[in-house]
């Protein structure tokens, strides 16, 4: 087995556990900060769902079941806070990202380490202020994880604490997106072309120009809150000449894009996994590539579908309903590109696989709903209501999740030299995707029939459809936890693989599992693309299949 002598792992000769610690929380590794960054997300991840499975147990019955009304407000405030700004905004970009674009562009590390680090720094500085808004004040945060004015203005909760916590995650993420871009631009290895890099490093630069140019309005529109609750400007208030949907397109000209930082990076992994377990170039490189751009820019300008029931104007209620659908076009591409790949493919099925075929599934339905939405009159009935939940989450956790899910099934070997057990990953995913349907598709049929979002009580004729996705909830959480633990299994005492398991081409599959401190132990000259899988051989014997003559490979 190809075993560095010492990889990123490997603890600093003779330190103690003081030294150990420091050794990680004050690296500059580019491995390191992700791994840090997916441990901390992780653990949010598992707040998130907590609180995801007690609006599900509350929500179970008519009436107070387990919990009061201002508790449910501030539950699923935080149950939105935690997930969207401290979980799947930094997932992909800011965990795996961090571990993997530098390696497959050829490089040593990030372009600016020191800065990469004080990110995560920052990071940890806002989960923490997002944390202790709860215990400190006048209560947790209510107004839901939009901070929408004038309840954000005028509630008693610690609501300043809570937006202080979202404008500090925010630079966090601008940081990230600004070191990205340089360190794609400027370090890309000898023979590392544009035209070679992978498209997850493609989408993961797309995502940086929206962090760059989208988060610093979340940050202004935070500090605009906070200026109304101890300044009175009256930017927001009617009585002052303020307006209150002013706040409306302030937070929603970051926030769609943000939706895009959160599902961009999840597609470009999907584009790096299939052709791998088909055996096969992606189909449309350049096509998938430059949708990635193109929704990026696209999806700058569709903020106003947010707010159709706002009282726009007619004309830019029809604007930006066309806008929307345009950006699904982008989006399609991709989706059609992934089934050409796998179709007449040699599919090799392995867990990544099937998480990513899970992904395409989830975030297709979740993105043709998404249509309902942005279609004016259609929205009109479906606003607000359970529709639009079960809508993002088929995005964000059938999308951004799934794409995690199915990254880390592909790259956890590469990060720890080690297999997971692949029969308990595919029944865990198997039992997540069963269980996701369960729990999110009667938010459909619950949105259609007038269930309202964000309701602490309900009609009794919701009932049923209520309980069946709080039993889907459980079956999730049996999911996850298999998930997980497997995965923990696997990175700490599972079977040792080699440097390509899964006979990729790509730059990370060339070094050795765990990578070295300096990914390459002599400087990288590209000479095919990352898709190019001729005369390269998986190590997985399961994926040894004979491929036959003119089959499979382009
Ligand atoms: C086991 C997993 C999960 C469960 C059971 C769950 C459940 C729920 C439920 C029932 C609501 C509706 C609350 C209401 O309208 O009263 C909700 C809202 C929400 N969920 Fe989840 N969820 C889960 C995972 C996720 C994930 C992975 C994300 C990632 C982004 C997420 C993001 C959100 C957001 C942003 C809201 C809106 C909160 C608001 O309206 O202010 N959830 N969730
Ligand atoms: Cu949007």
């Amino acid at each position: 087995m190809t075993q560095a002598t010492t990889s990123f792992l490997d603890p600093p000769a003779g330190a103690g556990f003081a030294g150990r610690v420091a050794a990680w929380i004050f690296s500059t590794d580019h491995k390191r900060i992700g791994l840090l960054y997916f441990y901390c997300i992780a653990a949010m991840f598992a707040v998130g769902v907590v609180l995801g499975l007690l609006i599900r147990l509350e929500l179970i019955a008519p009436g107070a079941t387990i919990m009061g009304q201002q508790t449910y407000n501030a539950v699923f405030t935080l149950h939105g806070v935690v997930m969207i700004f401290m979980v799947v905004i930094p997932s992909i970009p800011a965990s795996l990202g961090n571990i993997f674009m530098p390696i497959q562009i050829g490089a040593e590390d990030v372009a600016f380490p020191r800065l990469n680090l004080f990110s995560w720094w920052l990071y940890i500085a806002g989960a923490a202020l997002a944390v202790m808004s709860l215990f400190t004040g006048d209560g947790p945060p209510d107004t839901g994880w939009t901070f929408y004015v004038p309840f954000s203005q005028v509630t008693t909760t610690n609501v300043n604490l809570a937006v202080l916590a979202v404008f500090i995650l925010g630079f966090s993420s601008i940081l990230t997106g600004l070191n990205f871009i340089i360190t794609i631009h400027r370090l890309r290895a000898e023979g590392m072309t544009w035209g070679r890099l992978t498209l997850f490093v493609w989408s993961l630069y797309a995502t940086a120009w929206i962090q760059l140019l989208a988060t610093p309005v979340l940050g202004i529109t935070a500090l605009l809150i906070v200026a109304e609750r101890f300044l009175g400007m009256g930017l927001f208030d009617p009585a002052r000449g303020g307006d209150p949907i002013l706040y409306q397109h302030l937070f929603w000209i970051y926030s769609h894009p943000a939706v895009y930082i959160m599902i961009l990076p999840a597609m470009g992994a999907i584009s790096d996994i299939l052709p791998v377990f088909c055996r096969k170039h992606i189909f449309g490189y350049n096509a998938i590539a430059f949708s990635s751009l193109g929704i990026a820019m696209a999806g700058s300008l569709v903020w106003a579908h947010h707010m159709f029931t706002s009282g726009m104007s007619d004309t830019a209620v029809m604007v930006f309903s066309l806008l929307t659908f345009i950006v699904a076009i982008p989006s399609a591409v991709k989706v059609f590109n992934w089934v050409a790949t796998m179709y007449k493919g040699s599919i090799a099925p392995e867990p990544p696989l099937w998480y990513a075929m899970a992904f395409i599934v989830l975030f297709s339905m979740g993105g043709l709903t998404g249509l309902v939405l942005g279609s004016a009159g259609t929205d009109i009935h479906v606003h607000d209501t359970y529709f639009v939940v079960a809508h993002f989450h088929y995005v964000i956790f059938g999308g951004t999740g799934f794409g995690m899910f199915a990254a880390l099934h592909y790259w956890l070997p590469k990060v720890y030299g080690r297999m997971y057990n692949k029969f308990w990953a595919n029944v865990a995913c198997f039992i997540l995707f069963a269980g996701f349907h369960l729990l999110y598709f009667p938010m459909f049929l619950l949105g259609l029939n007038g269930m309202p979002r964000r309701y602490y009580d309900y009609l009794p004729q919701y009932t049923d459809l209520h309980v069946l996705s709080t039993v889907g909830s459980w079956i999730v959480a049996v999911g996850l936890v298999l998930m997980v633990a497997n995965l923990v299994a696997g990175m700490r005492k599972g079977r040792r693989v080699g440097d390509n398991p899964w006979g990729g081409a790509s730059l990370e599959w060339t070094i050795p599992s765990p990578p070295p401190t300096e990914n390459f132990l002599e400087e990288p000259v590209v000479t095919h693309g990352p898709y190019d899988y001729e005369g390269i051989e998986p190590e997985e014997a399961s994926m040894r299949a004979p491929v036959a003559p003119g089959e499979g490979r382009p």
